[in-house]
């Protein structure tokens, strides 16, 4: 029988447990990145394991997401992380350098490698054929110390393309096409193998779309073969030396195999405020538009800058539309200028931004009250604008730069109408390469001294499980409550390492009151107790939507269903995620209402089902909860930290 690249990838990761599908396993982890949101307190954890140098084989810290700077907060976390970086051996890519994921790809993916990173889109490099996994800041600390990452042995399906993308439609088509068919929920546990002839059609950054947007189907991670066009992309970058073949045996065996022919796709858009809100862009034909963004780590490559400015050249930005470009890397930003299209981009009236998130976290460009935004991004969830009430789409460039020029939402087929012609990119040869914003760590950091702001606090611990938990629900949401929801990012970002004060903003969106009710029950000695609908906790990785509720006493989460990180997240700061065995017992609590679980420890230990009480409905319902021995010692200690000071004693 042969092997899917997935398993070939794993096989030789794999350092405790079986390649049993739905079973968890711990594999080695090659390389880690981080970014600045989730990294100041990913290196807190990870100066609290007392570990002398990082263990991995490349470890990258990027300054990408709080670019913005307004207050010392941000400006603290750089430093505090460049001197970290510095004492343990790790690279720093200095803020202007780029995106993590876009920079990552560009400069030290590598086939065949395992990637961890503190951010849910690191899948991206799956594009250039590593297994690269989202994970929360500590799981990533724990991989720098050496330690292994678990995950569940996933299910693999192959994603077989055919045919090539027709003129106007492109890679961006592709995921939304993917996400049409899997939605935002159900996929936890899976991986993505795309296949087939179509494959050699797409170069690596396309691939790498593919990839980035996977994290929104839920997916453990996405992954494309390592082939020629992977070996260009890295003879490009001047890599060649780093590529390795990487494809399926003829025989290997899928879980399931879905087929996309790539000549049947047409331009496509996720509507508000899902992802998963596929719809035809020839359905919203003429909706008017305000702002159009182009960038994020989705859409910020060499070819999707270079295509939109073939496309603009000498036309000029539609008057009732703000045009804002965030390059995906320096090196992007480098090349398009060498090559004319930033000229062309400029002088058709685009703003540039930073080479940084910026707009995809909504800490800057907001667009205007109920204002309508097409983004090339990879989220759309409500209010992560920075506009509660605006109105954005996910689009391919293509889809962007026809409502640039257009004002309105236009299937950017009908351009040629108008006379365009769609421009065949060239991806160069050899990119122009200046690695001189990574700052590369000493031999021997033993005297780097920690630059620590007044920002930068203690990373918080949680407290043992206890026998039984007396709770209220301080809150009950519905489906699809993303890690935004629960603690937003944007504006509210600058105080990830603050944790009593970032602890304000939990679930600011849905009830800006509950942090003070939370308190208040926690002061009288009871716990907080979430209750979610299907799929809680989808979206970005940040261990925060966990480390602020349990700040604030939340000890367990109950829900229909809960995503891949944010439940590990969970784990790791020693709160009870738990899942209803009948949905239907959802419907029988209501907010306020109060929980009585008992017997917590023995019954986790048995491995048996928890029956918790509703004490103010007078009914019991039963919870099931899927934990491996490993995630319950980490539950019973209060969290991966006290679970490991207390092995260290
Ligand atoms: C996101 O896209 O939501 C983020 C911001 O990159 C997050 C990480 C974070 O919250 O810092 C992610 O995707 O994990
Ligand atoms: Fe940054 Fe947006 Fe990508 Fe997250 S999704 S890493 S915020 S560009």
């Amino acid at each position: 029988m042969g092997f899917t690249i997935t398993e070939k990838i794993l096989k030789k990761h794999i350092i405790d447990g079986k390649s049993e599908k739905g079973k968890e396993v711990a594999i080695q982890i090659d390389q880690t990145l981080t970014q600045d949101a989730t990294g100041t307190m990913a290196y807190l954890q990870f100066e609290a394991m007392n570990v002398q140098k990082v263990r991995t084989e490349l470890s990258v810290s990027y300054i990408d997401h709080n670019t913005v700077q307004i207050g010392f907060e941000n400006a603290d976390d750089h430093k505090y992380l460049q001197s970290v970086a510095a004492k343990y051996g790790i690279v720093y890519s200095r803020a202007g350098n780029g995106i993590c994921h876009q920079v990552h790809l560009e400069r030290f993916g590598r086939p065949g490698k395992t990637l961890l990173g503190s951010d849910s889109h690191t899948p991206t490099d799956g594009g250039i054929g590593m297994i690269a996994i989202g994970a929360g800041g500590l799981d990533v600390a724990v991989a720098m110390a050496g330690g292994p990452f678990y995950m569940i042995y996933p299910k693999i399906i192959n994603i077989n393309l055919t045919g090539k993308l027709k003129p106007w439609v492109s890679a961006k088509d592709v995921i939304l096409k993917v996400l049409e068919i899997f939605t935002t929920k159900g996929n936890v546990g899976t991986v993505f193998e795309y296949t087939g002839t179509g494959v050699k059609t797409l170069t690596v950054p396309e691939r790498a779309t593919i990839t980035n947007m996977g994290a929104e189907c839920g997916v453990t991670t996405s992954i494309f073969p390592s082939d020629d066009v992977t070996k260009e992309f890295l003879k490009a970058q001047g890599r060649e030396k780093d590529w390795v073949e990487i494809k399926p045996d003829e025989d290997a065996i899928y879980d399931k195999t879905i087929q996309i022919n790539l000549n049947e796709l047409e331009p496509l858009a996720a509507t508000p405020h899902s992802p998963g809100n596929v719809k035809k862009v020839k359905e919203l034909h003429g909706t008017e538009v305000d702002q159009v963004c182009l960038g994020s780590c989705t859409n910020s490559s060499y070819r999707d800058l270079m295509t939109v400015a073939k496309i603009i050249k000498g036309k000029k930005v539609h008057k009732n539309v703000s045009f804002v470009i965030a390059p995906g890397s320096k090196q992007v930003l480098e090349n398009i200028t060498k090559d004319g299209g930033f000229e062309e981009l400029l002088s058709a009236g685009a703003r540039f931004t930073e080479n940084a998130c910026g707009f995809c976290i909504g800490n800057s460009q907001s667009p205007k009250t109920g204002g309508v935004s097409l983004r090339t991004s990879n989220r759309n969830f409500e209010g992560r604008s920075g506009t509660k009430d605006a109105q954005v789409y996910l689009v391919s460039p293509e889809t962007a730069v026809a409502a640039v020029i257009t004002g309105k939402i236009t299937d950017p087929r009908d351009l040629e109408k108008l006379g365009f012609k769609y421009p065949q990119i060239k991806m160069p040869k050899k990119y122009y390469i200046d690695d001189s914003m990574f700052i590369l760590p000493p031999k021997d950091g033993k005297n780097v001294k920690i630059n620590r702001g007044p920002n930068i606090g203690e990373p918080p611990r949680s407290t043992p499980m206890p026998q039984e938990i007396q709770g209220i629900v301080t809150i009950k949401v519905g489906d699809k409550i993303t890690t935004d929801h629960i603690i937003p990012a944007g504006a509210r970002m600058k105080y990830r390492s603050n944790i009593p004060k970032y602890s304000e903003f939990v679930f600011e969106i849905i009830d800006p009151k509950f942090h003070e009710k939370a308190k208040k029950i926690r002061g009288t000695g009871k716990y907080n107790i979430i209750v979610g609908g299907v799929s809680y906790g989808q979206g970005s990785s940040r261990e925060h939507a966990a480390i602020c509720p349990m700040y604030l006493g939340v000890k367990a989460v109950i829900a229909k269903s809960l995503e891949r990180i944010h439940k590990a997240n969970l784990v790791n700061f020693g709160i009870l995620p738990l899942k209803f065995k009948n949905e239907e017992d959802y419907d029988i609590i209501d907010q306020n209402d109060e929980l009585e679980i008992s017997n917590i420890i023995t019954l986790l230990k048995k491995g048996e089902k928890l029956t918790i009480k509703n004490k103010t409905k007078n009914k019991t319902f039963d919870t099931e909860y899927d934990l491996s021995d490993r995630e319950k010692k980490i539950l019973l200690a209060g969290g991966t930290l006290n679970l490991m000071r207390g092995k260290s004693k």
